[in-house]
């Protein structure tokens, strides 16, 4: 989060002017700029809707979605993939996972047979590096930081994949000819093994649909 010392700076300012706040005019100028803080908060910790259809330019969005199946084939959740300037935000909702962290990668196939998900191929991997974060030939374009599952079973997060886009016309694109899928596994990723962060069996998967 490139912005945290500026949020930390405003953080420090709205609690002084709390404390010297004496006229209403200025307890408003507070509460909005809490209010505004608490939304720049919010972007990260919730996933961003997937309705808007422009940039603030006018531009189209591309936009794809997820449904995330387990492996019996019951529907658990889903994703909405929105393209940006800097990689596809994948917002993700799902239920009925176990607490926990689990791995959630962008694997190579649009394809999630049940029950094991091994039709989804390998990570989604166009340049060809090894897997992980922490790998120094890493990471694969489909690589995904960790989600934290609550023992609510219920998840929403929201994860900027950078190497990657919905656009057809290039080399990264979700949209190859096998298309692509979205895979949780029963564990955590550990960044670093080679070829898939040793997260063991696939538990959810859902292709990548406009
Ligand atoms: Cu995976």
């Amino acid at each position: 989060m490139r912005n945290e010392p500026e949020e930390d700076n405003a953080m420090i300012r709205t609690a002084r002017l709390h404390r010297e706040a004496a006229s209403p005019a200025v307890r408003a100028g507070v509460a909005t700029a809490a209010a505004a803080l608490a939304v720049a908060c919010m972007t990260f910790a919730f996933p961003a809707p997937a309705a808007d259809k422009a940039t603030d330019t006018g531009q189209p969005v591309e936009q794809a979605m997820a449904k995330m199946i387990d492996g019996k084939g019951n529907e658990i959740g889903s994703a909405s993939l929105v393209e940006t300037a800097h990689g596809v935000l994948v917002s993700l909702d799902m239920e009925n996972l176990p607490a926990g962290t689990l791995a959630f990668h962008i694997h190579t196939t649009g394809k999630c047979d049940t029950p094991d998900f091994k039709s989804a191929g390998g990570h989604f991997n166009p340049e060809d590096r090894k897997h992980g974060f922490l790998s120094d030939h890493g990471a694969h374009a489909g690589d995904l930081p960790n989600i934290h599952v609550p023992e609510s079973s219920k998840i929403q997060v929201g994860h900027l994949a950078r190497g990657v886009t919905l656009a057809e016309d290039k080399d990264n694109t979700l949209f190859d000819e096998d298309g692509s899928a979205l895979v949780i596994h029963a564990k955590a990723d550990d960044y670093r093994t080679d070829p898939a962060g040793d997260a063991g069996d696939r538990i959810a998967c859902g292709v990548v649909t406009r």
